[in-house]
C-alpha cells in the first residue's frame, strides 16, 4: 500500500529498538522501521463527506469589524469532542471562526495575541485528532493557548481573560482539565511530557503525549535536556516543535524587526530550505506511490541519504539526540496537519517523534502580521484599525529609566555591557543595544547560560549588567550562587518585575528575590524606592567592582521623582538607607517602591494626629545597622515593609535586631510582607489588597500595634 503523507514527511517512522543500555545519552542508531498507516485518502473521503459549510468567517474576507464577528460553527463547539464529526473544510471554516473570535475578544482585554494566532490551525488540528483530556496536550509558555481554552469550555470565560477573579492568560492545571501542565515560563514542556509518557509507561495506559514548543522556547537548555532523555528512555512522545522565527521579545527595535538570534535559528532555517532534502524526500514520495510497500525500504534510505545533507552526522540535529524528525510542515495547512498527525497518531511505536511545524506568528490579522512585534502582547485595541489603547502615563516605566540609567553609565564606561535572555524589549535593552550594539547580548531564553556567561565578561574586566526579571532569575539561581558570588565575581543584575507583575500573575511575580539573593555572602542586595533612586543604584551597581550586586525595581511607571542632572545617577555609599521623614512612637521601613505606600500611610495617620517616622532602606544587603539601631532607640514600633516573601528584608533585619539584644525588651517589630500563598493574575490594585501592602493596610497595621483597633477599621473601609 502506498504512503501518501503530505508534504516532504518521511514515508517511516523508526524505532529506537537499538538503544544503548550503558550510556544516559540518546545518541544510539535507530534500526527497526515501522510503516506509517496512510490516512490522507480516509481524511479525503472524509472531506468529500463535506455537508453544508456555514458562511465563511469575517477572517476569510481579511476584514475585522468591532462587532462581533458571526461564528456559526464555532458557536456549536463547546469541546474537541464536537468537532470530531466535522469535514476538513468545516475544521478550515472552525479556524477561520476561531481566529476572527479570538481577535474580538483579545481587543476587549489585551493579552498575548500573536502567538495565539499562530496556532489557530495547529491548535484545531490537535484537537480534532487527539482526544484531550485523556491525550496530553503541552502548551510550552502557554501564552499560545487561547484557542486551546476557546475550544476546551472555556469560550465564555475569554472576556475576563487576564483579569481579577478570571481566566488565566497562561495553561493552568487548576482552571481546566485540558491544561495538563501549568505554565508561564518557558521549555518546561518537553521534561513535563516526557514524564506523563514514561508515567503513562509504568501505569499501562496508552494515552498520547504532545508537546507544543515554540522555536524560542526552545533555545533553553532544559528543551535539550528534556530532548536527549527523551531519545534515552524511547517513550512515544511528540513534540512538535512550532517555529514561527520569533525568538526573542519583542522583534522589534526602534528600526524594526531584529533577526533571530542563535545558532538554532539557522538550523531551522537551514532545514527549511534545504532544497536537496526537499526534493530527495519528493523522490521518496514518488517512489513509495508509484511502487507501493515493498519499496519503503527505498524511500527510507534516499529520506535517510536526504537528513545526511543537513549533517555530516547523517541526521539532523533532533535525530541525533534521539527523537524522529519529520517536517517541515505548513503549520497553517490543515490538510498537511492532519494528515501528518493522523499517521503519528496511527503509529504505536514510534519512540520520541519530533514534528516541525511551521507558523507565522500573527497570522491572519493583517495589523499582526505587519507590526514588527507580531502583536506578542498588546493592549486592548480596536478590531477595525489595529489601534491599540494605551493611556498615556505621566512619566515613564521603570523598565525605560533602567535603559536610561545604564546608557548613561555606558556613556562613561566602555567596560558596561548589557545581557538578556530574549527579552531586549521587557528589559529595555533594545534602547542599550540601539546605542551599543557590540557591548549589549541577547543570549536566547537562556537564563543559566545568561549569568555564566556575564560570569565571564567579569572575568575579564567588564562590567557586566545581567538584566533579567526577577521571576525569570530563579532559573539561574545555581549560576549565581556558584558561577558568580562564591567567586565574588562583579556581575550586576537588574531585575525588572520585581513584586506583583497585574495580569501575567503569579508565575511572573517577582516575589522571591530578596529572600534568595541577600542570603547569598557576597551579594549587595538593593532596591530603589523611586526612579531617581533607581539611577543611583545603577551608578552605585556600576562602581561596585569587587562584588556582585542587584537590584530590583516593579512593573509600571514611575512616581514623578525628580531625576538626577544629565540622568546620570551618583553612586550611594554602600550600604547606608535614609530618613525620610521623622516622627515618633512608629518607624516604617521600607524597602523598594512600597516606601510611596509608607509615605501614604503616614500622610493617612497625619490626619489621625500620629506622626510616623519613615524610612528608606535602600540596602537589604548589607543592612544600615546604624539606622536600624536609632529607629530602634527612637520608637516603640518598628514595621518593615517590603513587596517580597517571608524571608526577604523584614528577617534580616529582625536578625539583627534579635543579634544586638533590641528584641529583648520593649521594642516591638512586625513584618509587612507578601502573603505566603500566590496571588493569582488580576488588576495591580486587587492584588495590592491582597497582598496587604496598600497604605490603608500599613495604616491599620499602625493603629493596631498602638491599640487603636476601632480606628484600624475604619481605615481600612
Ligand atoms: C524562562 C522564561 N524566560 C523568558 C520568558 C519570556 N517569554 C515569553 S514568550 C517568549 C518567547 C517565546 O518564543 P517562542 O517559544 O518561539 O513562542 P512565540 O512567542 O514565538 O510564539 C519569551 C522570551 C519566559 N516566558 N520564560
Amino acid at each position: 500500500m502506498a504512503t501518501t503523507m503530505a508534504m516532504a514527511s518521511p514515508a517511516v517512522i523508526q524505532s529506537n529498538a537499538n538503544q544503548l543500555t550503558s550510556m544516559p545519552s540518546a545518541l544510539s542508531s535507530r534500526s527497526l522501521r515501522y510503516q506509517i498507516k496512510h490516512t490522507k485518502l480516509e481524511l479525503e473521503k472524509l472531506g468529500r463527506r463535506v455537508g453544508k459549510v456555514h458562511a465563511a468567517a469575517l477572517s476569510d474576507q481579511g476584514e475585522y469589524y468591532s462587532e462581533k464577528p458571526p461564528t456559526p460553527l464555532l458557536d456549536t463547539i463547546n469541546y474537541p469532542i464536537h468537532m470530531k464529526n466535522l469535514s476538513i473544510r468545516e475544521l478550515k471554516q472552525l479556524s477561520n471562526e476561531l481566529r476572527s473570535d479570538m481577535i474580538f475578544e483579545v481587543a476587549r482585554t489585551g493579552g498575548h495575541l500573536g502567538s495565539s494566532l499562530g496556532v489557530v490551525e495547529l491548535t484545531v488540528a490537535l484537537h480534532y485528532v487527539f482526544d484531550a483530556p485523556e491525550d496530553k496536550i503541552l502548551w510550552d509558555v502557554g501564552h499560545q493557548a487561547y484557542p486551546h481554552k476557546i475550544l476546551t469550555g472555556r469560550r465564555d470565560k475569554m472576556p475576563t481573560l487576564r483579569q481579577t477573579n478570571g481566566l488565566s492568560g497562561f495553561t493552568k492545571r487548576s482552571e481546566s482539565e485540558y491544561d495538563c501542565f501549568g505554565a508561564g515560563h518557558s521549555s518546561t514542556s518537553i521534561s513535563a511530557g516526557l514524564g506523563m509518557a514514561v508515567g503513562r509507561d509504568l501505569k499501562g495506559r496508552n494515552n498520547h503525549v504532545i508537546s507544543v514548543i515554540g522555536d524560542g522556547a526552545m533555545t533553553a537548555g532544559q528543551a535539550f535536556e528534556a530532548m536527549n532523555n527523551a531519545g534515552y528512555l524511547d517513550s512515544n512522545m511528540i513534540v512538535i516543535l512550532n517555529d514561527n522565527k520569533q525568538v526573542s521579545l519583542p522583534t522589534a527595535n526602534l528600526d524594526g524587526p531584529i533577526p533571530p538570534v542563535g545558532a538554532l535559528s539557522s538550523a531551522l532555517s537551514k532545514l527549511q530550505s534545504s532544497k536537496p532534502l526537499r526534493e530527495l524526500r519528493e523522490v521518496a514520495k514518488g517512489v513509495t506511490k508509484q511502487l507501493g510497500a515493498p519499496m519503503h525500504e527505498l524511500a527510507a534510505k534516499v529520506d535517510e541519504y536526504a537528513r545526511g545533507m543537513i549533517s555530516g552526522s547523517r541526521s539532523t540535529l533532533f535525530e541525533e539526540l534521539g527523537l524522529y524528525y519529520i517536517g517541515p510542515v505548513d503549520g497553517h495547512n490543515i490538510d498537511d496537519l492532519l494528515t501528518i498527525l493522523q499517521d503519528v497518531k496511527a503509529t504505536h511505536t514510534t519512540g520520541p517523534v519530533l514534528i516541525h511545524v511551521v507558523t507565522e506568528k500573527g497570522r491572519g490579522y493583517p495589523y499582526a502580521e505587519r507590526a514588527a512585534d507580531k502583536y506578542h502582547g498588546v493592549a486592548k485595541f480596536d478590531p477595525a484599525t489595529g489601534k491599540q489603547f494605551k493611556g498615556k502615563a505621566p512619566t515613564q516605566t521603570y523598565t525605560t529609566y533602567f535603559a536610561e540609567a545604564l546608557i548613561s553609565e555606558a556613556d562613561i564606561d566602555n567596560n558596561v555591557v548589557a545581557i538578556h535572555a530574549a527579552m531586549g524589549g521587557g528589559t529595555g535593552l533594545n534602547m542599550f543595544s540601539k546605542r551599543f550594539p557590540s557591548r549589549c547580548f541577547d543570549v536566547g531564553i537562556a537564563e543559566q547560560h545568561a549569568v555564566t556567561f556575564a560570569a565571564g565578561l567579569a572575568c575579564e574586566g567588564l562590567k557586566p549588567f545581567c538584566a533579567i526579571y526577577s521571576s525569570f532569575l530563579q532559573r539561574a539561581y545555581d549560576q549565581v550562587i556558584h558561577d558568580v558570588d562564591l567567586q565574588k565575581l562583579p556581575v550586576r543584575f537588574a531585575m525588572d518585575r520585581a513584586g506583583l507583575v497585574g495580569a501575567d500573575g503569579p508565575t511572573h511575580c517577582g516575589a522571591f528575590d530578596v529572600t534568595y539573593l541577600a542570603c547569598l555572602p557576597n551579594m549587595v542586595v538593593m532596591a530603589p524606592s523611586d526612579e531617581a533612586e533607581l539611577f543611583h543604584m545603577v551608578a552605585t551597581a556600576a562602581a561596585i567592582d569587587d562584588r556582585p550586586s542587584c537590584f530590583r525595581f516593579p512593573r509600571g511607571n514611575g512616581v514623578g521623582a525628580r531625576l538626577p542632572p544629565g540622568n546620570k545617577g551618583v553612586p550611594l555609599e554602600v550600604g547606608k538607607g535614609r530618613i525620610l521623614l521623622e516622627g515618633d512612637r512608629v518607624a516604617l521601613l521600607g524597602y523598594g517602591t512600597v516606601v510611596q505606600n509608607c509615605l501614604a500611610a503616614s500622610a493617612l495617620l497625619e490626619e489621625q494626629g500620629l506622626s510616623l517616622t519613615v524610612a528608606d532602606a535602600r540596602f537589604c544587603k548589607p543592612l544600615d545597622r546604624d539606622l536600624i539601631r536609632s529607629l530602634a532607640r527612637e520608637h516603640e514600633v518598628i514595621i518593615t515593609v517590603e513587596e517580597g516573601t517571608i524571608g526577604g528584608f523584614g528577617s534580616h533585619v529582625a536578625h539583627f535586631l534579635a543579634l544586638d539584644g533590641f528584641l529583648d525588651g520593649k521594642l516591638k517589630w512586625r513584618p509587612m510582607v507578601l502573603p505566603d500563598h500566590y496571588i493569582e493574575h488580576g488588576a495591580p490594585n486587587d492584588q495590592m489588597v491582597e497582598a496587604g501592602l496598600t497604605a490603608s493596610h500599613i495604616a491599620a497595621s499602625v493603629l493596631n500595634i498602638l491599640g487603636r483597633t476601632r480606628e484600624a477599621l475604619q481605615v481600612m473601609s
